[in-house]
């Protein structure tokens, strides 16, 4: 009986810090992270919320030099049709290798959901777009960094092709493996945000996610997804988690 109590009011304190968490973050829409529902990922609320209060919206990442740039080691999947790697995922892996087979001629970047014009775009089609090209840190959550030079699209001028309805407010990537991400449209509008097709000034090899990835320069390396197909665009948080089963319990939000 007496543990019972214990139990019960115990819970009563953690559901009362929960929706406080809530109240806190109530009168600041604009930076408003994901909601959980639960209990343990209120670090997530906190972290970010805290993270967004210290960085300026639009702050910029160090860019390097040439001479700066070092080895990068190739993390996580590094071939999506390759059956034995941890995130592989059947339907997709295979498509992957037809697609690798024709040099990515038939890939296509599929971008939909709160947006006017949804629609796909070929490799070519990004290359259209005006380039960045950014030398940066890419820091791992594993303890390592390394710098490379990036080029590619930045994804703020693919969202205004696509035109993105005012109420959208996360952006979720979808890899080849089976793996997604999301960001907030703080991250998705910001400069240094690319799509990237190349590395040190070469197509972006295979290893480091051919033929698109992300760059989210200001959060850990998890976060810049590579192997790309599907983009969407969303007015609502959803919580990919259950697509990377070996990072439950990862924050969502991870600002460097
Ligand atoms: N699709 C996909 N993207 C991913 C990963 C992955 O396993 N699959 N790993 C992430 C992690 S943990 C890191 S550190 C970087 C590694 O990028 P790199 O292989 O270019 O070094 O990719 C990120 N993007
Ligand atoms: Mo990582």
């Amino acid at each position: 009986m007496k543990s019972q109590h214990v139990i019960t009011s115990r819970r009563a304190i953690i559901t009362g810090l929960a929706s406080g968490g809530g109240l806190l973050l109530a009168g600041c829409a604009q930076t408003e992270p994901p909601t959980y529902g639960n209990v343990l990922r209120m670090a997530d609320n906190l972290t970010y919320r805290m993270q967004r209060l210290l960085l300026p919206s639009h702050a910029l990442v160090k860019e390097y030099d040439r001479r700066d740039i070092t080895s990068v080691p190739a993390n996580g999947t590094t071939d999506p049709a390759d059956p034995h790697q941890e995130a592989y995922n059947e339907k997709n892996g295979l498509l992957y290798q037809q697609l690798r087979d024709g040099q990515f001629g038939r890939w296509r970047l599929r971008i939909d959901g709160s947006v006017s014009r949804p629609g796909s775009l070929s490799l070519s089609d990004l290359q259209r777009f005006p380039a960045r090209t950014q030398i940066t840190k890419h820091t791992c959550e594993e303890g390592w960094s390394a710098i490379a030079e990036w080029t590619g699209v930045p994804l703020r001028s693919v969202l205004d092709a696509v035109s993105t309805q005012p109420s959208a407010r996360f952006v979720s990537f979808y890899a080849f493996d089976d793996t997604a991400e999301s960001i907030d449209m703080i991250d998705a509008l910001h400069p240094q945000t690319i799509l990237a097709y190349g590395m040190n000034g070469r197509e972006l090899p295979i290893a480091h996610g051919a033929p698109l990835r992300l760059r989210v320069e200001r959060q850990l390396g998890y976060k810049s997804l590579k192997f790309l197909h599907h983009i969407v665009v969303s007015d609502r948080f959803e919580d990919l988690g259950k697509l990377s089963e070996p990072r439950n319990g990862w924050a969502w939000y991870v600002g460097i």
